[in-house]
């Protein structure tokens, strides 16, 4: 599947997933349910014209990029799409990070300006004076201090906006991706990407409706809540609900039991969490729901059985990556072959090779390389880790995988040392350089391990300076100070003191010895 096959060369996606409904008449139905609001079409069209021209007015132009904070809140659909309308690039940010991470993103990517949701402002608001390029911050839903408000930036810009006439291979947006060592990577996604993700997966895929109704419990900062919550709903003229706090399992079950979606997404640890609450099914009706998907990482077959038997409902397993954007490997409804990723989306090509880019003999593990319209043109200002990850129209996934002899894709870990806790990357790398800066702490290495769910947590091996400190207390402290130093989801959940690391004759930790452990 080619966009360049069926969208003009000059195409703003906003004009797609935002104009159409109304230009063709649908801009009083419902889109977005926000606490206890509705946003018809009609109405984030406003919003988004809205906040175009308040960008516009603070000097942002076409291929400028906005940085975004945000929750998942009328702010957020505001400035995406406000943003690409204008032809600047949005780039929305995880919103779990820390202050030093937020840093890092504004001068990466001389963001001219930030909009941020007002809750986010005690973790961002400290290092907002030291990004040089930033010359204006909206603040959302709360006092603005000594920034503007987005509210009334907003309220009192023009609700007509023309679409800047952006080619389809324009950016549109950026979503940055973890590595194991170095920053993370702005995946520049163009005009096209959205529009090809809307056309094979959400209505190949899931076939999504106008009639649907979708819960993502990913965020829209996530390339898994975006294309769920947002622009997967806006591709057909069905209804979302944002949900703007953390999504714990009782959380979760309300909203199901209020807002009563037919498609709800989730990651396996979730779901593991939601089938560890006692009665669920006796006290939340989840009969709405017609497909549940999961992402982010592999669903073990057990959580698969366990909710289909309590809820009565499918989890569909998908893989997909910010690189690509959306899900490319995914189960069928009704079709699932549990504890695999299923078959290739329609419109993508998927193929396992050798190190040396060879396909391998079917059942044989290699490298997954995938080829779609909806992958990322480059990684911002990385040149050499683009070229480690694409070749030509195909992207190295970075994942191991073998295929049966009925095609499907079976997940067999990581080429590198990441590890995807929760459905979100952690860094070993990144976990024990924060370890080695506790007093006490001599050397650490940091593997997954997978709990009791089968699902992978970080575990650390920490060599003491003394090695009678070794207590309890401290484990517990240095899970304390992790959380403290970094995102808090990235702390060892384990702590094993040991006397010293296995390494290489060259002194690099081996890793896989210690999973082995
Ligand atoms: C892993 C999976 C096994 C895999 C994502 C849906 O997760 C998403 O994007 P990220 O960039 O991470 C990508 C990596 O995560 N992974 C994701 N899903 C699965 N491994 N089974 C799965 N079902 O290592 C992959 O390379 O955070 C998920 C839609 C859009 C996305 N960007």
């Amino acid at each position: 599947m080619d966009a360049s096959d069926h969208l003009p060369a000059q195409f703003n996606v906003a004009t797609w997933f935002v104009d159409r409904h109304v230009t063709e008449g649908r801009g009083g139905a419902p889109a977005f349910h926000y606490e206890s609001r509705v946003l018809t079409y009609g109405a984030v069209f406003d919003l988004a014209n809205r906040t175009g021209n308040a960008l516009r007015a603070l000097g942002v132009g076409m291929e400028d990029r906005v940085l975004m904070l945000c929750l998942d809140a009328p702010e957020f659909l505001g400035t995406f799409w406000g943003a690409i309308k204008i032809g600047a690039v949005p780039i929305p940010v995880n919103t779990l990070m820390r202050a030093s991470d937020y840093l890092y993103f504004l001068n990466d990517s001389r963001a001219k300006v930030a909009v941020i949701s007002a809750p986010l402002m005690a973790e961002a608001g400290a290092i907002l004076g030291q990004a040089p390029l930033l010359r204006h911050v909206l603040i959302a839903g709360g006092a603005a201090g000594g920034h503007l408000s987005f509210e009334e930036q907003v309220g009192k810009a023009s609700a007509t906006l023309d679409a800047a006439p952006t080619s389809r291979d324009d950016a549109a947006f950026w979503l940055y991706s973890s590595g194991s060592t170095g920053f993370p990577k702005g995946a520049v996604h163009l005009h096209h990407d959205m529009w090809v993700c809307a056309e094979t997966y959400a209505k190949q895929v899931l076939g999504i409706t106008r009639s649907d109704k979708v819960f993502s419990a990913a965020k829209l900062f996530f390339a898994y809540g975006l294309g769920n919550a947002g622009y997967f709903p806006m591709a057909v003229g069905a209804q979302s609900v944002l949900y703007p706090h953390r999504p714990t399992p009782e959380g979760v079950f309300e909203v199901l039991a209020t807002h009563r979606p037919t498609i709800f997404c989730g990651v396996p640890t979730l779901y593991a969490g939601m089938l560890a609450v006692k009665e669920a099914e006796k006290r939340f009706d989840l009969s709405s729901l017609r497909v549940c998907v999961s992402a982010g990482e592999a669903l073990p077959e057990e959580i698969y059985t366990r909710w289909r038997e309590r809820f009565g409902v499918e989890i569909i397993d998908g893989i997909g990556t910010t690189e690509i954007l959306h899900i490319f490997l995914s189960n069928r409804p009704k079709q699932a072959r549990p504890g695999s990723s299923g078959l290739p989306v329609p419109g993508y090509e998927a193929v396992i090779v050798d190190d040396d880019g060879r396909p391998v003999p079917r059942g044989e593990i290699g490298n997954l390389r995938v080829k779609g319209d909806s992958t990322m043109a480059f990684y911002w200002n990385k040149h050499e880790k683009t070229k480690e990850t694409l070749f030509g129209a195909w992207i190295q996934t970075g994942d191991k995988y073998s295929q049966d002899e009925d095609g499907y894709f079976w997940y067999a870990g990581r080429a590198d040392d990441m590890l995807k806790v929760g459905g979100i990357w952690v860094s070993p790398v990144e976990v024990e350089a924060t370890l080695i800066k506790h007093p006490a702490v001599l050397e650490a290495a940091v593997v997954g391990k997978e709990d009791s769910d089968r699902l992978v947590k970080p575990q650390a091996f920490v060599v003491l300076k003394e090695p009678a400190d070794a207590t309890a207390a401290l484990a517990e402290e240095l899970k304390g100070f992790v959380k403290d130093k970094i995102a808090p989801y990235k702390y060892p959940r384990w702590i094993e003191f040991v006397s010293d690391l296995p390494k290489t004759a060259t002194g690099k930790i081996q890793r896989f010895k210690l999973r082995a452990r």
